[in-house]
């Protein structure tokens, strides 16, 4: 068993979304073993997108990232990170395969539903930022 970390962005959760999600993620094999709801403040957001911050969109980014409140949640299954990029989709949904949450749910490449880690290691980071390293297992 592998963990990873979700959230569901603020374009989702302002559309009602959430519960829509969390059960695509549930019907493609994975158990929900944390979730909360955040507002990210702009020190918080800007942490952790700090990889982006030479990137033209990144002052964009984190005005959406805490323009609502955020759903991030610790996802479990095996190969957790791989398995949820693909469930996810590519990153600007125009792009993203029939049947992803990205397809489905997604309005442009920033306001795009979700977020997954990418890697490991990245997902080990990012769970210990919203649920303290115990819960990156
Ligand atoms: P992903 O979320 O698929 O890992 P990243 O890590 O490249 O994609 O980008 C992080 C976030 O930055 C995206 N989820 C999206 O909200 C935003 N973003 C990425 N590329 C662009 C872009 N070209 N224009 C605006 N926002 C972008």
């Amino acid at each position: 068993m592998a963990r990873t970390l979700m959230i569901i962005k603020p374009d989702a959760v302002s559309r009602n979304l959430i519960g829509e999600i969390v059960r695509h993620v549930e019907q493609a094999g994975f158990r929900v073993v944390e979730m909360k709801m955040a507002r990210l403040t702009r020190p918080q957001a800007a942490e952790f997108y700090a990889v982006h911050k030479e990137r033209p969109f990144y002052n964009d980014l984190l005005e959406f990232m805490t323009s609502d409140r955020v759903v991030p949640m610790v996802l479990e299954r095996d190969d957790a990170v791989a398995h949820l990029r693909k469930v996810i989709g590519a990153t600007d949904p125009a792009k993203a395969e029939p049947g992803t949450i990205r397809k489905a749910f997604a309005t442009n490449v920033q306001n795009n539903a979700v977020h997954a880690s990418d890697s490991p290691d990245n997902a080990a980071q990012e769970i210990a930022f919203f649920f303290g390293a115990a819960a990156a297992g």
